[in-house]
């Protein structure tokens, strides 16, 4: 049996981790022959509430789940913790502007990523799905200067699951036959789902798709699915955003399929002409924990008017937040 890694996951009795905990438990994140640890934390309000998962955890009788800890407070969370993820925020408040979600967010995600430069792993991984997630995760990497901002990656995994899901239900094509869609940029109503690329079935899915369609509604629908599903349910997604949750920890762990890649959002490099620094979605291949940036692509005037659209997002975002950014 393989010694257990552990898992920090913050916002631990909130609607995702209600999905997310349990497929961890089962293996479905890191592997089905390694066990977990479980280091859950909290706001000290919500330690009642997560009592109650925990005791529900154990119920299960997990095989791979070693142990449970239960944390009031960052710094005892992410001890020794392999993975992080960094999921509770403070949400956003009726009529709060995006700038003031930003820097009501921005010191939680300081003295996170502080803690976790402190007392996690050297070779943590750290995943922030709390928005807004991308500059959240800028945050968190530059208050962790001991550890690599390639460490710290952003949730866009759920806007490109959306992507190929809406993309199978418009052609009838199996979610799995299409491949190499991208998501760029923020994980808001700029990001931009680009299907130049994708295959559908082994062919070019703009032979297949009405171009029309794909401008007009396909990329707006993306955009503002997640506003859709707050409005039809009254909360944000939360099943479909654990299981991107699994998909992109999963591929990141244990590498992305062959002729295939997938949306992260991570530290930019400058490939593509995007500003060096900000935390923009790329598609990426994930190999033995690593993932490196699809170079090479061709972009056109369209896409690229797109890309800027949402990096120029991300850069204003990190003027807003700078404070908090230590050089
Ligand atoms: P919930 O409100 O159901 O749960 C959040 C939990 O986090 C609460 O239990 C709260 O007590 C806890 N919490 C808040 N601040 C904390 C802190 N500083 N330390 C520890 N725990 C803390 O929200 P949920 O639906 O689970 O969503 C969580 C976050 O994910 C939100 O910020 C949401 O906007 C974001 N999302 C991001 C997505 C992405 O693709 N990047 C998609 C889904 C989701 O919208």
């Amino acid at each position: 049996m393989r010694r257990p890694v552990r898992i920090a996951v913050t916002g631990a009795a909130g609607s995702i981790s209600h999905s997310l905990l349990f497929k961890i438990a089962t293996g479905e994140m890191v592997g089905h022959d390694q066990p977990v640890i479980l280091q859950l934390v909290e706001m000290p309000e919500a330690m009642e509430p997560l009592r109650g998962i925990a005791m529900e955890l154990e119920d299960c009788a997990f095989p791979l789940l070693h142990s449970i800890s239960l944390h009031d407070n960052i710094e005892e969370g992410v001890v020794g913790a392999h993975y992080v993820m960094l999921i509770g925020a403070k949400p956003r408040g009726p009529g709060m502007e995006r700038s003031e979600l930003l820097t009501a967010n921005a010191p939680i995600f300081a003295k996170q990523g502080k803690a976790i430069n402190e007392h996690a792993n050297r070779d943590v991984k750290v995943l922030v799905v709390g928005n807004p997630a991308n500059t959240n995760a800028l945050i968190a990497s530059r208050n962790a200067p001991d550890l690599s901002p390639a460490q710290f990656t952003a949730l866009t995994r759920l806007d490109h699951n959306r992507t190929r899901g809406i993309l199978a239900n418009r052609t009838g094509a199996n979610p799995k036959a299409i491949r190499q869609v991208i998501v760029w940029g923020n994980h808001s109503s700029t990001q931009f789902p680009d299907l130049r690329h994708a295959t559908i079935y082994g062919e070019p899915a703009f032979r297949q798709i009405d171009q029309k369609w794909y401008r007009e509604q396909f990329i707006e629908k993306i955009q503002k699915r997640g506003s859709a599903i707050i409005d039809a349910r009254g909360h944000s997604s939360a099943a479909s955003a654990a299981q991107a949750i699994i998909n992109h920890m999963y591929d990141w762990i244990n590498g992305t399929p062959e002729n295939d890649w997938v949306s992260m959002g991570i530290v930019s490099d400058g490939s593509y002409g995007i500003e060096k620094g900000i935390f923009y979605s790329f598609p990426v291949r994930c190999d033995y924990g690593r993932y490196q940036i699809v170079q090479g692509l061709e972009i056109s005037e369209f896409a690229q008017q797109k890309m800027t659209e949402t990096e120029q997002e991300l850069i204003d975002e990190m003027r807003t937040v700078g404070d908090l950014l230590p050089a």
